[in-house]
């Protein structure tokens, strides 16, 4: 089959045949039918954060489940799923606690490009190839662990699905699970692509009274005011510090940094009140550092990141299922471009250029 192929960073990915094998025990093969592109593909495209190669990339992304290995009990064939890009082992004292998206195992394989059991079903000239974060789904089949997938109902539109994969997840998710953001409150959304403007929405869901949107962009400010922002400020043209304390005299009480940038992830801290939260979600380059003001800790002020926004994902991304069905999620209008496999590198660029909310890679 053809697959999107990392080989190199600074490299446009190759549309490449490679082989995928049956799934073994506990493992499942999906028959993509759409996936997201997200900005973290970008980052290994980019050469700021690591990704083992060769490596078929994408990790938002939602199916039909086509084949099951031996002793798969969650699912079978014809289910429709969304892809977790974090599987879990249930076992460790992690996905014990409630925790699966800090799963040892699960965060070893996805980071690694293997599947839970260190090897790989891709593979191209007899070699293998890696699978990102056991999704691979920039494919039109993947080979999944059984944990890493989610049934969800059957008239939920799949492409629609792919979204809640990653990037819905990711920043509803920081919202309600991470943050747990409490209504009336204040909020600021630094950075608002395809996961900040799920920061926005998932705010605007938990009844945050003010939501200021921040931005270098104007038309990522226009869509956050879609989303639910109730102020928008493009910070290439004004000081974000000044104009939020303007809203929210002393601070907000919840701050979002969703770029992955050292200063970002700063002025986060710096966005907050007293007993404020400011919560990372960006990834930072390999190696990257933030300094923190010693001064103001008696202030109280807490600083923590959010990996998958906290999800458990069997439990949170049906009921964002439910909320989109009911005309309470926002997904269609996260789709600003649809492309076949083979333009996939012209849908990274338009995310480079800030001319999207999401794309999505269709299958169908
Ligand atoms: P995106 O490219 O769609 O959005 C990034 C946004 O940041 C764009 O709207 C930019 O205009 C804006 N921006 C860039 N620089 C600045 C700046 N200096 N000040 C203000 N705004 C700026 O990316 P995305 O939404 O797909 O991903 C955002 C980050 O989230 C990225 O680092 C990605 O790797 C990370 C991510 N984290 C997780 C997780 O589990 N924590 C999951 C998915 C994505
Ligand atoms: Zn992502």
């Amino acid at each position: 089959m053809k697959a999107a192929v990392f080989y190199r960073p600074n490299e446009p990915l190759a549309i490449d045949d490679v082989d995928l094998a049956d799934p073994k025990p506990q493992e499942v093969t999906v028959r993509v039918a759409a996936a997201g592109v997200c900005h973290s593909d970008l980052h290994m495209i980019d050469g700021l954060i690591p990704c083992p190669s060769p490596c078929v990339l994408g990790h938002e992304g939602a199916g039909v489940v086509e084949k099951v290995g031996e002793g798969v009990t969650y699912t079978q064939p014809g289910d429709h799923v969304i892809l977790s890009f974090i599987p879990s082992c249930g076992q460790c004292p992690y996905c014990i606690a409630g925790r699966p998206n800090l799963c040892t195992a699960g965060n070893r394989a996805a980071t690694r490009g293997t599947l839970l059991d260190g090897t790989t079903r891709l593979s191209k000239d007899g070699k293998p190839v890696y699978h990102l974060t056991c999704t691979a789904c920039f494919a039109p089949y993947a080979v999944l662990p059984e944990s890493s997938l989610v049934k969800i109902r059957q008239d939920m539109p799949l492409d629609r699905a792919a979204l809640i994969g990653c990037g819905v997840m990711t920043g509803v998710g920081a919202v309600i699970n991470t943050a747990k953001v409490q209504p009336g409150s204040s909020v600021a959304v630094i950075g608002c692509g395809g996961v900040g403007l799920n920061v926005v929405q998932g705010a605007a869901l938990t009844g945050a009274a003010q939501i200021i949107a921040i931005d270098i962009n104007d038309y990522k400010l226009e869509l956050a005011q879609q989303f639910g922002a109730t102020h928008a400020l493009n910070s290439a043209n004004e000081d974000a510090l000044s104009a939020v304390r303007n809203l929210s005299p002393g601070g907000v009480d919840y701050a979002f940094e969703v770029i992955g940038r050292p200063e970002t992830m700063r002025q986060a801290f710096d966005l907050i009140r007293r007993g404020g939260l400011a919560v990372v979600v960006g990834l930072a380059p390999a190696g990257a550092e933030v300094s923190l003001p010693a001064g103001v800790f008696l202030q109280e002020k807490t600083i923590t990141g959010s990996s998958y926004g906290g999800t458990r994902p069997r439990i949170d991304m049906p009921k964002l299922v439910d909320l989109y069905l009911l005309g309470r999620l926002k997904l269609d209008e996260l789709i600003s471009r649809v492309y076949p496999l083979e333009g996939i590198n012209d849908a990274f660029e338009a995310m480079r250029r800030g001319e999207v909310a999401r794309s999505i890679v269709s299958f169908a």
